[in-house]
């Protein structure tokens, strides 16, 4: 049996038309072409090209306001479709009934310091919130309450039939280790799988988010007890995280198609003056923030420790919330990654492969004039809401 041999005429016939299709290629990519997303491959994150509004949605869609709010930086639904958010400097937990009247009164105030990137930040409904009224949040706390400086804290309230805020605890604490006001930020959210996860900055210390027996630079993910937070008994690494190599990361969302199979959640981090990302995170993952971390980390020395963003952008935009759609209202973006930037007011949505592990594409969505600097989140009237500094929208089928 003859062996298979290329003849080095085929070789340079193959070259040949390598080079013709690869020219091809490039004029094609130099042109410049409006609706269309340049496609990125996740093993090679480059700084995006410039995003191009979308104008070929079937659906056409508005954005509308659903209320003026002060800095409302998190929401939260209960089943019945009512709606708590956090209110980052006054320390209110709001709360606007399913048939969209807000509630005069707070919840609960809670007594925040807000230096920095801190305040009243995240908030979380419990799964079983029907039966027990629990609301959870994550909050710097001032100084009292057996801490002579600022502590960052979950806790929780039981909320009432009617709105009212009764019994709050204290879930876990998490103290700070250094007088920086930065990298405190965070949010809380229930998985699937009933835990609460915490992102969390790194408190300005670039080891922490390498040191996986500390919770700030991570994706934190508890068990929720009578007694508090405990590190969730599956965890990667027998503590609380869930995945490390974070510096700064707001927010977070689970992936409805795959957190049961791959436990993968997007979550954005926040870039020194560089490489702002959007990462696939899953259990176990080092995302490569540390001392002395070069810019343009996409080409790193030691490949097979740290996990590339699926996107990265320099200079920086700050990104903030994140959510992944599932709502009904614009059939074409279930399952597609959203997320806003704090510098910009841009919210951006990112289209998967089929795979739910690279990125296809990343558009830019027009907010018909408003802009989306904190949050961006799924709601049960199916449409998907997002907030800045002055209130709370939404945007909903036409
Ligand atoms: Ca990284
Ligand atoms: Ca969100």
């Amino acid at each position: 049996m003859s062996k298979l041999r290329f003849t080095p005429r085929l070789n340079v016939l193959s070259l040949a038309l390598l080079m013709m299709v690869l020219i091809a290629v490039l004029i094609v990519l130099s042109v410049p072409h409006h609706q269309t997303a340049v496609a990125q491959d996740s093993s090679t994150p480059t700084p995006t090209t410039t995003p191009v509004l979308d104008p070929d949605l079937p659906t056409s869609y508005r954005v509308e306001k659903v209320l003026d709010a002060s800095w409302p930086i998190a929401l939260s639904w209960a089943p019945d479709g009512t709606m708590f958010f956090t209110e980052r400097f006054t320390g209110f937990l709001r709360r606007m009934t399913p048939d969209g009247v807000m509630q005069a009164d707070p919840v609960w105030t809670f007594p925040v310091s807000t230096d920095g990137e801190r305040g009243l930040l995240g908030v979380a409904v419990s799964p079983d919130f029907e039966t027990t009224g629990y609301v959870y949040v994550y909050y710097t706390r001032v100084p009292g309450d057996g801490f002579n400086v600022p502590v960052n804290r979950i806790a929780r309230v039981t909320v009432d039939a009617e709105g009212k805020g009764s019994d709050p605890k204290v879930m876990l604490n998490i103290p700070l280790t250094t007088n920086n006001l930065w990298h405190q930020g965070g949010n809380i959210h229930f998985g699937p799988d009933g835990m609460l996860y915490l992102s969390i900055g790194e408190y300005y210390t670039p080891a922490n988010a390498q040191d996986i027996n500390v919770i700030p630079g991570k994706i934190n993910r508890f068990q929720v007890t009578e007694d508090g937070l405990i590190a969730a008994p599956d965890n990667p690494f027998g503590t609380a995280a869930y995945a490390y190599g974070i510096r700064n990361t707001f927010d977070f969302d689970f992936d409805p198609y795959m957190f049961d199979v791959t436990g993968q959640i997007f979550a954005a981090d926040n870039g020194p003056d560089c490489d702002d990302e959007l990462n696939l995170i899953v259990p176990g993952g080092n995302y490569g923030w540390r001392d002395g971390y070069p810019c343009d980390d996409a080409n790193p020395l030691n490949p097979e420790k740290y996990i590339y963003p699926i996107w990265s952008i320099t200079p920086t935009e700050a990104p903030t919330g994140v959510a992944v759609y599932t709502g009904w209202q614009i059939p074409e973006w279930q399952g597609q990654v959203f997320f806003c930037a704090w510098k910009t007011g841009t919210m951006r949505r990112v289209i998967l492969d089929a795979g739910r592990s690279r990125l296809s594409a990343v558009r830019e969505v027009d907010l018909q004039g408003q802009s989306c600097t904190i949050e961006v989140q799924n709601a049960p009237d199916g449409a998907l809401y997002f907030t800045n500094q002055y209130g709370i929208f939404r945007i909903v089928i036409q």
